[in-house]
């Protein structure tokens, strides 16, 4: 059944995609191979393209009998791997050159007790192409000022979900099933000074397509992390950092943070 009988079929399945596909700058992200300057594939997306049309030479070759009909699916499939891997980049990667950045504003759990402190403070993150170190600055107070504070441990959890204070963002974000320490949100233990953590680190996250940490949640523990060296189940678990602090969800952000704060 058609929806839109006088529309040729493309134009039809454009509209349905998107209902802003006819305005100018209408990002629909591409599903035919771009027309625009903006949509241009970069340098790696074009590395794919033409690995995919290497992969359908060799098929060629190999198939002596192939049918302009299969001949024809295969530089398809080649396009929709292209259009499909650019479709996966969120506009801010042209808007900024290539870089993502993204901001965390961290805020005491709404189920704080009473006996811990206030942390605020920002994380604010940036990473330059998929391939690119993740650059973390974490910028936190409230810490008591203790001649001899103690390390707080800092990690990314699964869930960007405040509704029940930092518990709801379940446990550490964990995409491979591996032991803690070794999640990519792993960031470690911190130290304040003067109440203050001021740091920037790099980290194994990332805020690219699938395994994006975007939306996902920072977390502030009341105690160091063991590293996985307690001996017991909780420490290659979460590395039995205590409560929860403070927390905030990953988002995407322009770059006036980064460029103010790092
Ligand atoms: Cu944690
Ligand atoms: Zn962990």
């Amino acid at each position: 059944m058609s929806l839109h009988k006088d529309v040729p079929p493309t134009r039809s399945l454009l509209r349905h995609a998107h209902p802003h596909a006819a305005k100018p700058g209408g990002n629909l992200g591409n599903f035919h191979c771009a027309s625009t300057r903006s949509l241009l594939p970069s340098k790696s997306q074009f590395i794919i393209f033409l690995l995919s049309l290497d992969q359908l030479t060799v098929t060629m070759r190999a198939h002596r009998s192939v049918s302009v009909l299969e001949v024809a699916l295969l530089v398809l499939l080649a396009c929709s791997q292209q259009c499909s891997s650019t479709y996966l980049l969120p506009p801010e990667f042209s808007q900024h050159n290539g870089t993502l950045y993204a901001a965390c504003k961290v805020r005491p759990s709404a189920s704080l007790a009473d006996d811990l402190p206030n942390v605020y403070g920002q994380v604010l993150f940036k990473q330059d192409q998929a391939q690119g170190k993740l650059q973390v600055l974490l910028q936190l107070t409230g810490f008591p000022t203790d001649e001899s504070p103690q390390p707080r441990a800092v990690h990314i959890h699964q869930y960007g979900d405040l509704s029940q204070g930092c518990t709801s963002t379940g446990g550490h974000y964990n995409p491979y099933g591996v032991h803690h320490p070794n999640h990519p949100g792993d960031f470690g233990n911190f130290v304040a000074n003067e109440g203050r953590i001021g740091e920037r680190i790099e980290s194994e996250a990332t805020l690219f397509v699938g395994l994006s940490v975007l939306g996902r949640a920072v977390v502030v523990h009341e105690t160091v992390d063991d590293l996985g060296q307690g001996g017991d189940a909780g420490s290659l678990l979460h590395g039995n950092a205590g409560r929860r602090l403070a927390c905030c969800v990953i988002g995407m952000s322009s770059s006036n943070l980064w460029d103010e704060l790092s």
